[in-house]
């Protein structure tokens, strides 16, 4: 495989010249924004392990405290910090965006067209199989204390963040959806993603065998896991994205 280049955007990818544009976000573009990532210096798992661990589906229903820590205060930090320029240019360009993310920030840029592979701390699910409530999460005011779990309006059960926990398979129709959006991309945007996390970062590699040219735009300097990138952004995607506008 040819050696990727670094470039800027628009070298690349002069933007008359894609009609199918699909961008795949991870927690990088809301670092931008002030939010922390999760995995390199500074990351939320880098810090706590022990965290990372009770993020899995088999710790339910024993974590749902720290469900509502952990994500229901990404989402709190992601209200008060707002989009980064980065989501405005997406929601600005109509890119079509995936998102690993869960803060809700592409919606709140104005982005209308947003698959949330891993679901959103902006929602909230009943743990009782019997309700099978789904709704808004009312984060808004105050934060609550530590390890408060919401009651289902429903059944007065525990609700859960409607985040896709590791060790959970993500939502069919939206695992369906993300795969046919990369299928018919022209180009694939990778966005402040580690590339660490599947089936996610499977996407660049089928946008790539669909003929998209596949960019990724990040921070760091240091190749993926998987490189089936043509190219690399290296910056902060606050800046490179942006001046793709230029
Ligand atoms: C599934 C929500 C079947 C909740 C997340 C062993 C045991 C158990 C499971 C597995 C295993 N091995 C592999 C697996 C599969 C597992 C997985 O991938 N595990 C990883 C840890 C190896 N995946 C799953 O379990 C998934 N389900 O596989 O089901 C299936 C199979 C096929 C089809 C359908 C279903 C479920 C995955 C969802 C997990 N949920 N979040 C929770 O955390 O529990 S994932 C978690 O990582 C985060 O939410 C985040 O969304 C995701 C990805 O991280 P990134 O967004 O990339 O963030 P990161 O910090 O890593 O990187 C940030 C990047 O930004 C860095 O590169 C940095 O340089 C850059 N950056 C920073 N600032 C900037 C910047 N770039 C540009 N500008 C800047 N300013
Ligand atoms: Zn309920």
């Amino acid at each position: 495989m040819r050696e990727p280049t670094h470039v800027d955007l628009a070298d690349i990818a002069p933007r008359g010249r894609f009609h199918n544009v699909v961008a795949l976000t991870g927690a990088g573009i809301s670092a931008a924004a002030g939010l922390g990532t999760f995995r390199g210096a500074g990351g939320l798992w880098t810090a706590q392990p022990d965290v990372e661990a009770a993020m899995h589906a088999h710790e339910l229903p024993g974590n749902v405290p720290a469900l509502w820590d952990v994500w229901g205060g990404i989402r709190r930090r992601a209200l008060m910090a707002g989009p980064s320029a980065a989501h405005q240019v997406l929601a600005e360009l109509g890119v079509r965006v995936i998102t690993q993310n869960i803060d809700g920030l592409h919606q709140d840029a104005g982005s209308t067209d947003v698959l949330e592979l891993h679901g959103s701390a902006g929602r909230a699910a009943c743990l009782n199989p019997a309700c099978g409530y789904r709704g808004r999460s009312d984060l808004a005011g105050p934060p609550p204390p530590p390890g408060h779990v919401p009651p289902c309006p429903a059944c007065g059960g525990q609700l859960r963040p409607d985040v896709v926990l590791f060790g959970e398979t993500l939502d069919p129709h939206t695992w369906q959806a993300a795969q046919e959006a990369v299928e018919h991309a022209d180009l694939m945007l990778a966005i402040g993603t580690s590339a660490f996390v599947t089936p996610a970062i499977w996407l660049v590699p089928m946008a790539r065998d669909h003929g998209a040219l596949c960019v990724n735009l990040n921070v760091d300097d240091s190749l993926p896991r998987l490189d089936p990138f043509h190219a690399h952004v290296i910056g902060d995607c606050q800046e490179t994205l942006p001046r793709w506008l230029e």
